[in-house]
């Protein structure tokens, strides 16, 4: 379902530009939002420290302009989940922390069921899509120690 192919070839990471925000409200996180961006994760050297959700929850990242992304990976810990991301055209967080999505179109979705631990995990649209903003949700628990959104390089 999810090969990842074209992820890995030539894509560029561009999370490093977007806003990277945590929803608020009811979704507690330990560790800082920094640490999803540093270039740090278990395994290319550094250790690099953690962005945990003991309980689930969202992460936001909002681009200035359109940016046409293939998907997105993140590098997870011990606490293998379910992932899924979705991508819009006018969405934005609001001032309660919440996304707002009702001027929104959603252009890409995606899920990772794999489950898989201390490995990278890969989320991919079905092609690439032209977003401003994306949301990355889980069901559970989450470790993450870093998060590559990539862009389509044609
Ligand atoms: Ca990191």
């Amino acid at each position: 379902m999810l090969n990842g192919c074209y992820l890995l070839g030539g894509s560029v990471n561009v999370a490093p530009d977007a806003v990277t925000r945590a929803t608020q409200g009811y979704n507690e996180y330990e560790g800082e939002i920094g640490h999803l961006v540093d270039g740090l994760y278990p395994g290319n050297g550094p250790m690099g420290e953690p962005f945990i959700w003991p309980g689930k929850g969202d992460l936001t990242f909002q681009f200035e302009q359109l940016q046409l992304v293939a998907g997105l990976r993140l590098f997870v810990g011990a606490d293998g989940g379910i992932y899924e991301v979705t991508a819009y055209q006018g969405a934005y967080l609001d001032e309660e922390g919440q996304t707002e999505t009702s001027q929104a179109r959603v252009v890409g979705e995606a899920v990772n069921f794999e489950l898989v631990e201390n490995s990278w995990v890969e989320l991919e649209f079905e092609g690439p899509v032209e977003a401003d903003y994306l949301e990355l949700a889980t069901e559970a628990g989450a470790i993450f120690y870093e998060i590559e959104i990539l862009t389509s390089s044609d």
